[in-house]
C-alpha cells in the first residue's frame, strides 16, 4: 500500500520563508481547508495519509517533501537548505524509522527535496539556492550501492528542481524549459508549460493520474491531451507560501 506522510499547515506559516514571491497575506484557514482537500485527493486515490501533527513554530513544516527522500530500500534524512527549516526533520525520521533505515545528509550540505526528482534508478538533484554540490555528492554514495545514479542539474530563477520539472509518466517530464534545460534529461519526451503558466510543472503523480492545481487550466489540456487522468486541487493559498503540490506529501510503498 502506498502511504503519504503530511503535516498540517503551522499557524505561523505567515512567517514562511520566500525566495521568489512577495510577502502577501496568507489565510491560514483556506490554507487547512486547502490541505485539507489535498489529503482527501490522496486518499481518493487509494493512499493511507499519515497526517502529523501541527509544529506550530516551523512556518513551512507543511512542506514535508523538503525533509526526506524515500526510495524502496531506504530513506534519507535531508538537510534542508534554509536554517528556519533544519529543525523540521526530526519528526520526519520518527514518522519513516518504522518503515525504512534511515541515512543522515551531514552538515554543512545542503539540500531540500524539492530538488529532488526520481525516475526509477536515476534521481536528477537541482542545484538550486537550497541544495548544494556536497550534499549531491553524499547522496551519490550513500545511494550508489543499492544502484542509484545522481546526476546533479542547474536550475534557474525558481525556487526548486521540481518547481521546473516533474515526471507525469514513466518517460514524459512536464517542464518549464525557462526554468531548467531539457539536455539534462536524456531520453526522456516533454510537455512544456503553457507560456502563460510559469508555475504549472509541479503534478503529484500516482500511478496513471495527477494530482493537479486547478489554476493552470492551459497546461492541464496539455496533459489530457497525453491521456493522462487529472484530479485537480485548490492550492492557490498554500501557494503564497512557495509551496506546489509535490511539497506537501511524502509518498512511498509500506
Ligand atoms: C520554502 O521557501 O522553503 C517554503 N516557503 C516553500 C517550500 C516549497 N517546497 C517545495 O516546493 N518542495
Amino acid at each position: 500500500m502506498l502511504i503519504a506522510i503530511t503535516r498540517t499547515v503551522s499557524r505561523s506559516i505567515v512567517n514562511c520563508e520566500l525566495t521568489h514571491l512577495a510577502r502577501t497575506p496568507i489565510d491560514i484557514e483556506r490554507a487547512r481547508h486547502q490541505h485539507a482537500q489535498y489529503e482527501l485527493a490522496l486518499r481518493s486515490l487509494g493512499l493511507a495519509v499519515l497526517s502529523l501533527p501541527e509544529e506550530p513554530a516551523l512556518a513551512d513544516s507543511v512542506f514535508v517533501e523538503d525533509t526526506a527522500l524515500v526510495l524502496d530500500e531506504c530513506a534519507v534524512i535531508l538537510r534542508p537548505g534554509a536554517d528556519s527549516r533544519r529543525p523540521e526533520t526530526a519528526s520526519i525520521a520518527q514518522a519513516l524509522a518504522p518503515y525504512r533505515p534511515l541515512m543522515h545528509i551531514q552538515a554543512p550540505a545542503r539540500i531540500d527535496g524539492g530538488d529532488l526528482l526520481c525516475a526509477d534508478r536515476h534521481i536528477y538533484a537541482g542545484l538550486s539556492t537550497r541544495s548544494d554540490l556536497d550534499a549531491i555528492h553524499q547522496l551519490q554514495a550513500f545511494l550508489s550501492p543499492h544502484g542509484y545514479e545522481v546526476q546533479a542539474v542547474p536550475v534557474r530563477d525558481c525556487l526548486h528542481l521540481k518547481s521546473a520539472v516533474t515526471q507525469v509518466a514513466p518517460d514524459l517530464l512536464l517542464i518549464n524549459p525557462d526554468w531548467v534545460d531539457q539536455h539534462h534529461f536524456r531520453g526522456m519526451r516533454f510537455i512544456e508549460v503553457d507560456p502563460d503558466e510559469p508555475y504549472a510543472a509541479n503534478a503529484v503523480r500516482i500511478g496513471k493520474t495527477l494530482i493537479y492545481p486547478d489554476i493552470f487550466t492551459n497546461t492541464a489540456r496539455r496533459l489530457e491531451r497525453e491521456g493522462l487522468q487529472l484530479v485537480s486541487v485548490e492550492i492557490d493559498e498554500l501557494s503564497k507560501a512557495e509551496g506546489a503540490v509535490t511539497c506537501c506529501s511524502l509518498i512511498f510503498q509500506a
